[in-house]
């Protein structure tokens, strides 16, 4: 348990729900003078825990804000281990603000964002890393995302930490028991313990590469069309929208601003960018046109490559092969409503598929939906938070490190480099610095969680 007293004394509220048109809007209060402040607004003598009252809400002069459903937390049984009231007031920010201003001025003070799960942290109600996930949730934009969270919550990131730590720390016991040993009877048991440390490696370089391969996934995926001018891109775009988002014109140079919208794609959600054709830039708006496009393909997750499939393959086709480079695309043929006369054999490098965006984009729609399905599959533990990938790439390092020793026989200093690994490695689930926490976790956190 972590003492920051200083910090818990205060009583904090915040709004829960986002701020704007709704149904209903929440506002949370926690911490030791909940109640009496609850008590306050409402004029009632009383809440009975977990149990929803339907009580007017008044403000510091008497006058009623709104009526409310409320509902008390009696602590330790709650969010954040503290005395929580919940509001439930009218949607929309009138009354919510002018409840939150009556609490304050009573003397809630305003919560910071994450202070909540903080709180929830430091009274043992909650681990960090289910504090982590809990913030990764509330950013988690596909169903797809919350289950791999659900995963982290459920305690995978556990199980993780203890297989490698036991791991290690068998192998930690080997070294000191044959601390004694003769040269020629290590070397069987050296050969062994190498053997071991390779897996823990190699487990950890997975981990590392799995959970890169999902940042995506929780945070969505971006998805760049580029291709030259007229081929279809933003026709693609409006394609896939099933609007007409973004002007479409057989004017080559049509699209010169960066045109992004959300998509849903089966379980994903992904962000797609309509970009300016690229070719020489003809004038200067459409040059920064094609810089917008050039970025948006680096940035991306995944590029359509478009081409026009009923002109023969050009230097501008050439241009969007040059800044494809080495990075993850697709090649999607456009026009095979017209007698088709580009070289696939340029584009052999690429999976490919060949549509009329006027006709049926449905081969796209079907390559693209594999393609999200295939980031995600796996059933390495997903790291969620940069803190999480930086201390397992730590842990690589010390075994790496470990290795060298334990090859070159100092068994002392492999030892040594083991616990590191190990410490780096505990610090996953039961971090060591909490002040740091605060700054790297809680700052990701929206208000009222
Ligand atoms: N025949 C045929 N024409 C298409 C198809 N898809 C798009 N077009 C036409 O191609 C022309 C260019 O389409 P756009 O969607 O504006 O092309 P773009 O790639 O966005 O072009 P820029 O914005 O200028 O870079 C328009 O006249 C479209 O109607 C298709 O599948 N078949
Ligand atoms: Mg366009």
């Amino acid at each position: 348990m972590i003492s920051s007293a200083n910090t818990n004394d205060k009583t904090i509220v915040a709004p829960a729900t986002p701020l704007g048109r709704g149904a209903i809007a929440i506002a949370r209060l926690s911490g030791a003078r909940a109640l009496e402040f609850a008590l306050k607004v409402t004029k009632l003598d009383g809440l009975t825990p977990r149990y929803a009252h339907l009580a007017y809400l008044y403000d510091a002069a008497g006058q009623p804000i709104d009526r409310a459903i409320v509902i008390y937390f009696k602590a330790p049984k709650s969010y954040t281990g503290e005395d929580i009231v919940e509001f439930q007031t009218h949607g929309g920010e009138a009354a919510i603000n002018a409840l939150i201003d009556t609490l304050c001025a009573l003397g809630a003070v305003l919560a910071r964002a994450g202070e909540f799960s903080l709180r929830a942290v430091t009274n043992g109600k909650m681990t960090t890393d289910e504090a982590e996930a809990a913030a990764a949730y509330a950013a988690a934009r596909s169903s797809k995302a919350a289950r791999a969270l659900a995963a982290h919550l459920r305690g995978d990131l556990g199980r993780f930490v203890d297989e490698v730590r036991s791991r290690l720390l068998r192998l930690i016991a080997y070294a000191e028991t044959s601390i004694d040993y003769a040269e020629e009877e290590l070397g069987d048991t050296r050969a062994a313990m190498i053997r071991q440390l390779d897996q823990i490696e190699r487990l950890l370089s997975a981990t590392l590469e799995a959970s890169l391969r999902r940042k995506s996934l929780l945070r969505g995926f971006e998805i760049a069309i580029i291709g030259k001018p007229n081929a279809g891109k933003s026709s693609l775009l409006n394609a896939l929208l099933g609007e007409a988002r973004s002007i479409v014109s057989e004017q080559a140079g049509t699209t010169r601003d960066l045109v992004s919208e959300d998509l849903r794609l089966g379980e994903h959600i992904v962000r797609i960018m309509d970009t300016a054709g690229l070719r020489r830039g003809e004038n200067e708006i459409e040059s920064i046109g094609i810089e917008y496009a050039k970025n948006a393909a680096k940035e991306a997750d995944l590029i359509i490559a478009l081409f026009d499939g009923s002109q023969d393959f050009d230097e501008n086709d050439e241009a969007v092969l040059a800044l494809i480079g080495s990075a993850k695309a697709i090649a999607a043929i456009n026009k095979n409503d017209l007698p088709q006369r580009i070289d696939l054999a340029r584009l052999a490098r690429f999976e490919s598929v060949s549509l009329s965006v006027k006709n049926d984009i449905k081969p796209l729609l079907n390559m693209l939906q594999s393609w999200l399905d295939r980031q995600i599959g796996g059933e390495e533990t997903t790291l969620i938070s940069q803190r999480q990938i930086a201390l397992v790439k730590n842990a690589a390092d010390s075994i790496a490190s470990a290795r060298a020793r334990l090859a070159s026989g100092e068994l002392e200093l492999f030892s040594y480099q083991a616990q590191e690994a190990i410490g780096f490695i505990g610090a996953l689930t039961r971090p060591n610095d909490y002040g740091e926490l605060l700054d790297t976790i809680f700052s990701e956190f929206c208000l009222g969680k």
